[in-house]
């Protein structure tokens, strides 16, 4: 199959990590960089030997896009319609970093116009595609446990996040829209759709914008209760960071997914343990390794879809933009749920 060729489009700190998974990945040539510091993307370049770099994403696409298959946007969220925009309208398929977009309009703005344009809009959320998150809803499909009707999904940590990350800590709406995308998106992908949710947030650090603790309370509609946890402010006796841990209750045992990747399938018959341990690579920061691991499978997963030379898809991509859109309602609903300090329905 003849590699497609795309172009990264930012080159911060994500863009590390994004470009070696796709080369670990392959069937792809990267043929372009843009970031808005040129000397940020010419550093990215050499180190990746990508030929051409680009300050300004006009000049890009106008050299480029009769060559590309498509961009992959790894920029900051208030960029994402504007590029998104921009890369659909030369007609080119889009991979776009979450948070999809600043606001509920914005991303059914993304979606309304890639469909216009007639290209494939893709969010580049990888948590589910975590082993040990995937181990986990192995087990669930199993129905070893039986009917899951309780479950507790955590991400409770105090990882210096702000140091490779600084602008998190400029962001009006911090952890519901950074962790809060990854977690809401593991709910639906083990639970399914949710029917309503109540969340409260607070800010514990004085040196953020942000909120950074948020508690969302979700009724699924498989009616299963699901509690949602995040902060960044919980200097807890084991440091989890990155790991997301999880525990489901079902009518017949219960799975623990809990630290080092360790899975505890309890049933009337005693518990079993497994490791879900996720592939090392050497080019992953060892602090971020289960998610950097989680990069590759979420691009083979997108990559599978972006192959279909028909445009329409194969189908195959899980986090299209479509379904990224309905994790993004469960953020901003979480939001306007913890400023109304109300239930907010969420069923269509
Ligand atoms: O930005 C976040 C992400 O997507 O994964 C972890 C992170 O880097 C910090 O919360």
């Amino acid at each position: 199959m003849k590699p497609l060729k795309f172009a990264v489009i930012g080159t911060g700190f994500w863009a590390n990590y994004q470009i070696p998974a796709w080369f670990e990945v392959g069937g792809v040539e990267l043929i372009a960089l843009y970031n808005r510091t040129r000397a940020k993307a010419e550093r990215v370049a050499q180190q990746f030997g990508v030929p051409n770099v680009y300050d300004t994403i006009d000049e890009l696409l106008d050299n480029h896009a009769h060559e590309l298959d498509f961009v992959d946007i790894i920029t900051d969220v208030d960029t994402h319609v504007l590029f998104t925009t921009k890369a659909a309208e030369r007609g080119l398929d889009v991979i776009c970093q979450k948070p999809m977009g600043p606001s509920l309009n914005d991303a059914q703005q993304m979606l309304t116009v890639c469909q216009q344009a007639g290209v494939r809009l893709y969010i580049h959320e990888n948590f589910r595609w975590q082993t040990p998150i995937r181990a986990l809803k192995s087990v669930l499909d199993s129905g070893v446990i039986g009917k899951p009707f309780k479950a507790r999904v955590s991400f409770c940590s105090a990882f210096p996040v702000f140091d490779n990350q600084p602008f998190l800590a400029d962001l009006d709406q911090f952890i519901l829209t950074d962790i809060g995308s990854h977690i809401l998106d593991i709910c639906r992908f083990l639970f399914g759709e949710a029917e309503s949710l109540y969340c409260q947030t607070t800010r514990v650090n004085p040196q953020i914008n942000g909120e950074d603790v948020a508690n969302v309370l979700l009724r699924m509609e498989s009616g299963l209760t699901c509690y949602a946890e995040m902060s960044y402010a919980s200097l807890l006796e084991r440091e989890a960071f990155p790991q997301t841990l999880v525990s489901v209750e079902g009518a017949a045992g219960s799975v623990v997914l809990t630290n080092d990747y360790v899975l505890k399938t309890t049933t009337a018959n005693g518990t079993v343990t497994t490791h879900a341990t996720p592939p090392n690579y050497s080019w992953a920061d060892p602090d971020y390794a289960v998610v950097h691991s989680s990069i590759v499978a979420c691009n083979q997963n997108l990559l599978a879809d972006l192959q279909e030379p028909d445009r329409q898809g194969a189908g195959l991509a899980e986090t299209t933009g479509a379904d990224n859109f309905e994790t993004v309602r469960l953020v901003y609903a979480a939001y306007d749920s913890a400023k109304r300090n109300e239930v907010i329905p969420l069923k269509r």
